[in-house]
């Protein structure tokens, strides 16, 4: 088939809800993509971070095999031999003392809200329906009616009412805010570290810090989404260390399945996660063997090859090399790790003709919000790969 046909077909047979660029993607190794025609692409958008480790790893890929010949599917009902090892070893890095598997990352944060609630009845006393839970302006936590009930993007959620209560947003970034929000029913405070559908929006320095003392002096159960920024994203394992904290529940999706195989987590200290009871939650693929696998193998590969030093160093390079070019249309470029934004001048006409011309050019990344792209390639990409890219970035914008 020619690349036009698979494009009709989908347009044709399948909800239009999203807007794809118009390339058809057949083959994938590491930092690279290939088009059904054999064009070969630099993957700078890493399926939104859920393939940190490169497309197809070898190790992930002997992992999916060899447990798909023994073991895939148990349900929750019984044991299998891949979730307690999967726990001991996502513990033990992440300083976690408990973890609740899910498959997506939309789930991963309906169990935390369900989790957090929870707790504020039975461990901080909160009336009965009265728990409030405050998130953030901008945020992105995914598309499940209550989530998208406490977005402020009018696509995500205009037209999907009528929404779950229970939700206060205060603008991001801000400590004031958050502490005149906390009223003596809030139950947590659900945040990202950075924001990443909202443009890669860094916070001013200290702002977990400071929302981890305004929490731990309410107790308050402080929630960090790091379903974009964890797993080595942002040059850490999970962005939280980059100010020296350790949140009380934080979210993993995306990267933990390595791209293979869906799989998120709830990460929880003990006296959070202690209050869900038998036959409170649960999921039939959740903590399934093949995904447990395919994340314990997600995880090393991160660890033993390098992962997250490279994203530190090679996202510090790629970030100065963009920000050395020097175009009037370009506002700022910012980032942490391989987690880069470049924002463009309104007057600019918009971030989607440069994704479209990249795409040309043999870049592939996606805009964000109309004046923004964002540039997070697998992190195992190498300088000389950098330089190839910003090459491209540099003179795709100027044309
Ligand atoms: C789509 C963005 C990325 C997330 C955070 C939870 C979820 C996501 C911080 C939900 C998901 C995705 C989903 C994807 C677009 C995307 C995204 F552009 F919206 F911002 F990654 F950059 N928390 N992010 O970023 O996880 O249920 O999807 O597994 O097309 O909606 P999910």
């Amino acid at each position: 088939m020619k690349q036009d046909e698979y494009i009709r077909l989908e347009e044709e047979l399948g909800a239009h809800n999203y807007k794809p660029l118009d390339v058809v993607l057949s083959r994938g190794k590491g930092v690279w993509v290939w088009d059904v025609d054999g064009n070969k692409y630099l993957d700078c958008l890493s399926a939104y971070s859920a393939v940190n480790q490169g497309h197809c790893h070898p190790r992930l890929l002997e992992t999916l095999m060899e447990q798909a010949k023994k073991l895939t599917l148990t349900s929750r009902a019984f044991r299998n031999d891949q979730l307690g090892p999967f726990y001991k070893e996502l513990c033990e890095l992440t300083r976690s003392h408990k973890v609740l598997p899910m498959n997506s990352g939309a789930e991963a944060v309906e169990t935390v809200i369900k989790t957090v609630r929870k707790w504020g009845y039975r461990a901080k006393g909160v009336p009965k329906d009265k728990a409030e839970i405050i998130v953030c302006e901008n945020n992105f936590h995914g598309r499940t009616i209550t989530i998208v009930g406490f977005s402020t993007d009018q696509a995500s959620r205009d037209g999907f009412g009528p929404f779950t209560p229970g939700f206060k947003i205060i603008p991001y970034g801000d400590p004031g805010a958050l502490e005149a929000a906390i009223t003596e029913n809030t139950v947590g405070f659900l945040v990202e570290p950075i924001q990443g559908e909202a443009g890669v929006i860094i916070p001013p320095e200290g702002y977990l810090k400071k929302a981890k003392e305004i929490c731990e002096k309410h107790n308050i159960v402080l929630i960090l989404d790091e379903i974009q920024t964890g797993l080595g994203r942002t040059g850490k394992l999970l962005a939280e260390e980059h100010e020296g904290i350790e949140s009380d529940l934080s979210l993993v999706g995306k990267a933990l399945s390595g791209g293979f195989y869906p799989i998120s987590a709830v990460l929880s200290n003990t006296e959070v996660m202690s209050v869900l009871q038998p036959g409170e939650h649960g999921s039939t693929f959740g903590g399934n063997p093949l995904a447990c696998a395919v994340a314990r193998t997600a995880i090393k590969v991160l660890i033993e090859e390098g992962m997250i030093e490279n994203a530190a160093t090679m996202g510090a390079y790629f970030l100065e090399c963009l920000k050395q070019i020097k175009n009037s249309k370009i506002k700022e470029v910012r980032g942490k790790g391989l987690l880069i934004g470049m924002e463009f001048h309104a007057e600019a006409g918009g971030a989607r003709q440069y994704c479209e011309k990249l795409k040309e050019n043999g870049l592939l990344c996606k805009e964000t919000h109309d004046n923004i792209i964002r540039f997070a390639p697998p992190l195992i990409i190498t300088k000389d790969v950098i330089d190839w890219a910003v090459e491209r970035i540099e003179t795709t914008i100027k044309a």
